[in-house]
């Protein structure tokens, strides 16, 4: 089964390809000509997923999917959330996003957070949600250097590494974007056989 996963991130895709296995091929709109920036203007990861995913959907009548992911942060009432892209700036740099974040929490003692991921799927033309969460912590600086985004920051309920310091293969055991597209993932094999 070929789907279209909308995203521009070469991490997410390679994470989402990794789990699917060779079953699923994603393909990028970049592959197949569409470089349209999806405006992410949506109020939640929810919204945010559908607004990527119905516009590829909308653009190429295929199969498709898009996924949001917010780190949320409890001391700061789940912020970045929405905005974890373009957390310090429009630029969506994640080294001054990171050091955004530690400067919101200097002297916060609360360190929980959880990414959380929403995956929205168009299958024939239906539309499907699924979610990923990942609980931890934030550290007081950046450790490792794998991942992407906050990872160097984040670590994991029960590890003592960041998930910067995991290897992909660890990390999507375990990560939110891993939990949701292990969903997705299962669900596509249950409809391809029904
Ligand atoms: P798309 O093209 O798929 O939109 P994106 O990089 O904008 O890619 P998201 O909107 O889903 O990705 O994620 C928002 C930000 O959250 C992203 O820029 C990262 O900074 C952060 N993020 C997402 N997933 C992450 C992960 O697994 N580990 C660390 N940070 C992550």
């Amino acid at each position: 089964m070929e789907i279209i996963f909308a995203t521009s991130n070469q991490h997410k895709l390679q994470e989402a390809q990794g789990i699917t296995g060779n079953k699923i091929s994603l393909i990028t709109p970049s592959q197949i000509g569409i470089y349209h920036d999806i405006p992410e203007d949506g109020k939640s990861l929810e919204e945010n997923a559908l607004i990527k995913a119905s516009f590829i959907f909308k653009t190429t009548n295929r199969n498709c999917f898009a996924d949001d992911t917010g780190l949320e942060v409890e001391a700061l009432n789940g912020e970045p959330g929405v905005k974890s892209a373009r957390y310090a700036s429009e630029e969506c740099d994640s080294r001054l996003n990171m050091q955004k974040l530690l400067k919101e929490l200097k002297g916060v003692t609360n360190r929980k957070a959880r990414f959380r991921t929403v995956i929205a799927l168009f299958l024939d033309g239906k539309q499907h949600l699924f979610e990923g969460i990942l609980n931890g912590t934030i550290t007081e600086t950046q450790y490792g250097k794998g991942g992407f985004g906050y990872d160097p920051l984040f670590v994991p309920e029960g590890y003592t590494k960041t998930l910067a310091e995991l290897t992909d293969s660890q990390k999507n055991l375990i990560s939110h974007r891993g939990i949701a597209i292990r969903k997705l993932s299962q669900f596509l094999k249950n409809y391809s056989t029904e």
